[in-house]
């Protein structure tokens, strides 16, 4: 494969190695593993399809066979981008089996992000769904049709059909009863995750089966799950979260089973947790406030944890989302670059509903720095840097400035340390909005507003919003001799880029001049202040 990244230093891997953190299976083991010893048990439940663990892995087998067969090696990487389906599921732990490298795109990515995936990775195989408005009319988007073999659900005259190995009746091979599957894979790459971005270039983040299982597993530990657990995954499947925090692969790992809903709408997912008897879901904040503002409520007893993260959660929506819901509020601080933190199930009250979390690993490295990089006194505010045995060392192909010399990953994030090492999450260093939860860097959608004719100058910021969290402004300097488009025009304009819908400004304001700092960058804090006058934060009731 094309590409390079960062391994961990041989001294950290060695510990890593010899505390067990790593460890050496690779990340469809667990599958493997449930197929054994509970091959009647319910997988995953998508719509009206209830799959075993039998019935999964055997048809990604088959899936994967077909993919050799075809050519397809290992170390190759797979763009995918697909909806919350069984299918996702089928494509990662095949892909796992035959040694490729998925990078799952968000379903709301659009032709631009496709795009540059392919051009950072120029992946050998595409998986895609062709009732996605992107493949339709049988065509593909630019820099797709150089992708060699190409698979979808549905059908495309552009594709082959993925087989629908979950049909009654079809014949699938016999479970290997062979040695663990494929333990030399464990420190090869496993996926790509997607970095929520900071400057105009999507960074790709590469995770290796042993960090990304080493992730997972001691997600499941902190968050005690057994079989008995019955997740919702109602957020993108591909994302870090839903994947990894425990997500999915957490279910696989305990043995429980994985409820799929196609979004978080909150009537759907009640249903779903009613008829499936759902203990645990993961939701963003502003998805959680839909479910507290819905006219209907959740049967009770059933929903155990809610687990939230992704963005600012509000300690008063915390508190309100318990009550309602009769559960415990469960706050997840990740990244998809590593690091996650977790409240206790155990931890008081107030603590759950004002903290991010603590790191989950005990061989989690972490500090809190100054501008200048030098540590804070405890409990004051600075940015929290990080290495440990699941944060990567680098991004794909370099990108090595998010990194300091002693190999902890800057994360952007303003931090202070409270009781009990609880983490909590109180700003942003990072040019990047965070829209309930989407992430993108501003300069991403500068850069796109800059080609328009009009356009002399971009700065994208975020302005708070009561439900999102954060909504994005543009604040444009137009040329004065021409005539000054409308927002309209400008979102038009975005769209035809192909930029994803969520990356489109919610506001576009012009002005005569942008403020500048002392060398002569946008001072996009100069800006926040200026714009938090005119669009004041909603005071939460
Ligand atoms: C405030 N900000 C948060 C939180 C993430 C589990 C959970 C979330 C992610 C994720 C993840 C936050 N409160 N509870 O990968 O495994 C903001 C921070 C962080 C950035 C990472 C996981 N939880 N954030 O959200 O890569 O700014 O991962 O650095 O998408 O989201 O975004 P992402």
């Amino acid at each position: 494969m094309m590409g390079h990244f960062t391994q961990w230093p041989t001294a950290r891997a060695a510990l890593y190695q010899q505390q067990g953190a790593w460890q050496d299976q690779p990340l469809h083991y667990w599958c493997w593993q449930q197929a054994h010893h509970r091959p009647q048990q319910i997988a995953l439940i998508c719509r009206d399809r209830q799959l075993s663990y039998r019935q999964l892995w055997q048809a990604a087998t088959q899936l994967a066979r077909l993919w050799q067969q075809q050519g397809l090696q290992a170390g190759q990487p797979v763009l995918v981008q697909l909806g919350n389906c069984a299918e996702f599921y089928l494509v990662l732990i095949a892909c796992w089996q035959a040694g490729l490298v998925p990078l799952n795109a968000l379903y709301r990515h659009g032709r631009k992000e496709l795009r540059e995936f392919a051009l950072q990775l120029q992946p050998a195989l595409l998986v895609f769904d062709s009732r996605h408005p992107l493949f339709s009319g049988n065509q593909l988007p630019d820099g797709l049709a150089d992708i060699p073999q190409r698979y979808c659900l549905g059908s495309h005259s552009l594709a082959n059909p993925l087989p629908d190995f979950f049909q009654p009746g079809t014949i699938l091979p016999a479970l290997s009863t062979a040695a663990d599957p494929a333990p030399q894979l464990q420190q090869e790459l496993a996926l790509f995750q997607l970095s929520g971005g900071s400057t105009g270039i999507p960074k790709l983040i590469p995770r290796t089966h042993r960090d990304y299982a080493c992730s997972v597993r001691d997600s499941v530990a902190v968050c005690q799950w057994t079989p008995q657990l019955r997740y919702l995954c109602a957020l993108p499947a591909g994302h870090n979260f839903a994947l990894s925090s425990p997500g999915a692969l957490g279910v696989f790992c305990a043995g429980g089973t994985l409820v799929l809903a196609a979004s978080p709408e909150a009537s759907s997912c009640f249903a779903l947790i009613r008829e499936h008897q759902v203990n645990w879901a993961a939701l963003v904040p502003a998805a959680a406030r839909l479910w507290l503002d819905a006219p209907e409520n959740l049967p009770r007893p059933v929903l155990e944890v809610l687990q939230i993260g992704g963005a600012a959660l509000s300690p008063t929506l915390a508190q309100a989302l318990e009550q309602q819901f009769g559960c415990i509020v469960q706050q997840v601080y990740g990244m998809a670059e590593g690091l996650v933190n977790y409240t206790a199930l155990t931890d008081p009250p107030t603590l759950r509903w004002h903290y991010q979390g603590r790191p989950m690993s005990k061989l989690d490295e972490i500090r809190i720095v100054n501008a200048v990089g030098n540590i804070v006194q405890r409990g004051e505010p600075g940015e929290l840097q990080t290495r440990g045995p699941y944060t990567i060392c680098g991004y794909w192909q370099g990108g090595e400035d998010s990194f300091t010399a002693d190999g902890f990953y800057r994360t952007g994030d303003l931090v202070r340390e409270g009781p009990d090492g609880l983490l909590q999450v109180v700003g942003r260093l990072k040019d990047q909005v965070n829209r309930g939860g989407e992430k993108f860097a501003a300069a991403e959608v500068e850069t796109e507003l800059l080609k328009h004719p009009a356009v002399r100058q971009a700065a994208v910021i975020s302005i708070p919003d009561l439900l999102l969290g954060e909504k994005s402004l543009a604040v444009l300097v137009c040329d004065p001799q021409r005539p000054t488009p409308t927002a309209v025009s400008l979102r038009r304009f975005l769209r035809e880029q192909g930029l994803a819908d969520f990356k489109i400004p919610d506001k576009v304001q012009c002005s005569d001049q942008l403020p500048l700092t002392a060398v002569g960058k946008t001072d996009k804090p100069a800006l926040r202040a200026l714009y938090a006058t005119i669009f004041p934060t909603i005071e939460e009731t």
